[in-house]
């Protein structure tokens, strides 16, 4: 039960908010929490206040089980109000994520005293809405224009250091106890009679109008299809106005948005991310896995991009490789990408070679020997892992998790290369590693539940979003990406161009069209597998491969690329080598509208995920539309697959994937059988 509890140091009031998992500003706190702050400033004993929390961080924000629906008074703008009115200092102690709601409040204090590994933010617009208890006017007062444009309109947290050197925290505490260095420095306040410091009163300094524009059109450039964060633009702008009227601007956008369509997808996305960690035949009491030391196997892109991701949360790193030159290009590629993740996180020099000081560079794959998670990365060869796996066997001490980071190699086939096939799991990392929050947790039938409970711990703990799949071809993003690949080869022999294709997709959400994003990734991967697997369905790819068209590599692909450039052009070489394969087919291209282009490119994914779902390999629609959001560019606010099909209409989705099965003559385009039984319940995926 939620609690807000009102205790006395000295002549300080502690203000403490007790309300598990996160201290949600849920309705019963904000009642609450006024109530004990009257209290406190009408007492006479009292000379100033702390705000605190209960449990493992400060206010996370508003109660998101409660926005979007009718809500009551006092709301957290209210309390910020009844803070601004306070004529005794108050002082916010920050521990864990100030988050949403909670950093309003702290705004509000007078002051604000930071642990050391506090981190502070306004991510409401990743849920489709914008800051709504005073955020985008006092942050601003705060740290400036630009900063609190960045985090308002980013949603990203910074660390309680790069808050302090902004001006948002006016003291980190050196002690463990955030609380006691929060009464010390209330008491100095009063002891020094220091003016009560309300950012309200602050003006917000010169903000040169392109500084707006700059925003909005970096927004539309790398947030395409949000509304939130073009709208927090608004609201910021709206703080070089007398702070009422700022506070006016910021509530009329605040309650457009949570009637808007993206906060519902939005939250769905962020509840689906919940559900994610949770696995239903996992033990609830399993003890968790002291993981001190990490090592990787293999210093290529992934093993670099992995050992980063352990280095940047402060776990030492052993990276092996087994070629002197290898090791020594990825430690230069690790440090490359590690400044310039620094530069955005603010990083000082300092603290950059602490992490980097992390990375220990081995050629002796005993090194790993000490390591409680052993992450292989090598080529994609399954007798190569088979051999690291066997070696590893012998090396890695009893209970260390030994993972392999395969994207589409048989993890049954790499756990049996060992006698602890319990130990063994995929942690499909999604390149880049230290950038993708995507990690597919792969469970092998051996794998033990402890290792999979461990393992999604230790993904949360490396900042990164884990799912559970099952240990099949192409566990579930690949495999789904199977079938659309073969479809946008399709729509090539049926008459579109490429960049029909990647403009629909793009129009669609995608960040990039499935055309674009091969030839980034390069055409020989595919069909490297394709000849091993024997697959023929994929003319086109083949066709321009068999040319030597690898891609961005090869400097053409389905487009061209002028040297330097990897902004792809059409290329009427690429034009000609499908217009042969329409002529060796039989095929009389048609115009294929945008329309039919993405329901030709998204219904097959939904259709294999209902078949995954059935099978077991992914374990809830939820599931696959994280992974399709954030692994392969899916725009959050559509939902991801599964949650746009019940958008859409499973019913519609299932009489076109009908239609297309006939029409086509691809019998992988008949409707699932899941999704038979939904439309026959008159149910969606979710509903
Ligand atoms: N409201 C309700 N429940 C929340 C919650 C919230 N704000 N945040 C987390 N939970 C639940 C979550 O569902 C899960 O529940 C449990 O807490 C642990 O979460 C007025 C309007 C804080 C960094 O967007 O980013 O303020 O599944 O698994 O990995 O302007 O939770 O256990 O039942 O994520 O340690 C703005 C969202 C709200 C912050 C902790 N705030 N939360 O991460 O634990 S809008 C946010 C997070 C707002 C104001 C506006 C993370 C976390 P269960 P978890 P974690």
């Amino acid at each position: 039960m939620a609690e807000v509890r009102l205790e006395h140091a000295g002549d300080v009031a502690v203000i403490e908010i007790d309300n598990p998992p996160v201290n949600a500003l849920s309705q019963a706190v904000r009642v609450a929490l006024a109530a004990r702050l009257g209290e406190a400033m009408a007492d006479g004993t009292v000379k100033a206040a702390v705000i605190a929390c209960a449990g493992r961080t400060f206010v996370a924000g508003a109660d998101i089980n409660e926005l979007g629906k009718p809500r009551s008074p006092p709301f957290t703008g209210d309390i910020a109000a009844q803070l601004d009115g306070c004529t005794k200092p108050v002082v916010a102690a920050i521990h864990g994520t100030a988050l949403g709601g909670g950093l309003e409040l702290a705004l509000a204090c007078h002051w604000r005293v930071a642990a050391p590994d506090a981190r502070l933010g306004l991510p409401e617009v990743k849920l489709g809405i914008i800051p709504g208890g005073g955020g985008t006017q006092r942050l601003p007062r705060a740290v400036g224009v630009k900063l609190a444009l960045d985090m308002i309109t980013g949603g990203d947290m910074i660390g309680a250091q790069a808050a302090l050197e902004a001006g948002l925290v006016d003291e980190i505490a050196t002690r463990a106890d955030v609380r006691a260095a929060a009464i010390a420095f209330a008491r100095r306040a009063v002891a020094e009679k220091w003016p009560l410091k309300r950012l309200r009163d602050r003006a917000v300094e010169f903000a040169p109008s392109e500084l707006f524009s700059r925003a909005r059109t970096e927004i539309a450039r790398r947030q395409r299809g949000l509304e939130a964060p073009l709208k927090a633009v608004d609201a910021v702008a709206a703080s070089l106005k007398p702070f009422d009227d700022g506070l006016k601007r910021e509530q009329a956008i605040f309650a457009e948005l949570q009637r808007g369509p993206q906060f519902g997808t939005l939250r769905h996305v962020f509840f689906a991310e919940r559900e994610a960690a949770k696995i239903p035949d996992l033990p609830a009491d399993l003890p968790p896995r002291e993981i001190t030391q990490a090592a990787v196997i293999g210093a290529g892109t992934m093993g670099g991009g992995i050992a980063l991701c352990f280095a940047a949360v402060g776990i030492p790193v052993t990276l092996i490789e087994a070629d002197k030159a290898a090791l020594e290009r990825g430690l230069a590629a690790l440090r490359r990408n590690y400044e310039s993740s620094a530069r955005r996180q603010n990083l000082s020099a300092a603290e950059l070679d602490k992490r980097l000081g992390l990375v220990k560079p081995s050629l002796q794959l005993a090194h790993a020997a000490a390591a409680d998670v052993i992450v292989e990365a090598v080529f994609e060869d399954l007798a190569l892992k088979q051999r690291v796996f066997r070696d590893l066997d012998r090396i890695a001490k009893p209970g260390a998790i030994l993972a392999t980071n395969t994207s589409y190699q048989d993890v049954e086939a790499i756990a049996a290369a060992t006698a602890r096939p319990a130990d063994v799991i995929g942690l499909h990392f999604f390149s880049p590693a230290h950038i993708m929050r995507l990690v597919e947790v792969v469970r092998a039938k051996e794998t033990a539940p402890a290792v999979v409970a461990a393992s999604i711990a230790l993904m949360r703990r490396l900042r990164k979003l884990p799912v559970v799949v099952g240990a099949a071809p192409g566990f579930v993003g690949n495999r789904m990406l199977f079938e659309r690949s073969r479809e946008a080869d399709r729509l090539l022999r049926d008459g579109a161009s490429p960049q029909d294709v990647d403009r629909a997709m793009v129009e669609f959400g995608f960040p990039m069209g499935p055309f674009a994003a091969t030839d980034l990734a390069g055409l020989d991967i595919s069909w490297r597998m394709r000849k091993a697997r024997g697959i023929v369905e994929f003319p086109v790819a083949d066709a321009l491969c068999e040319a030597g068209r690898f891609g961005q590599k090869t400097g053409t692909g389905y487009y061209r690329y002028e040297a330097g450039s990897r902004q792809g052009v059409p290329d009427p070489e690429a034009d000609r080598i499908i217009s042969d394969v329409r002529n060796r087919l039989g095929v009389a291209p048609q115009p294929i509208a945008a329309a039919v282009i993405v329901e030709r490119l998204i219904y097959p994914l939904v259709n294999q995920a209902a078949r995954l779902l059935e099978a077991g390999v992914a374990l809830r629609p939820g599931d696959v539309d994280l992974i399709w959001i954030n692994g392969y560019g899916f725009p959050a606010w559509r939902g991801g697959p599964m949650f746009y099909a019940d958008q859409i209409g499973l019913e519609s989705v299932r009489d076109r994937l009908g239609h297309l099965a006939r029409e086509l003559g691809e019998p992988a385009l008949v409707p699932a059988p899941l999704i038979e039984r939904r439309v026959k319940e008159g149910r969606g995926f979710y509903a």
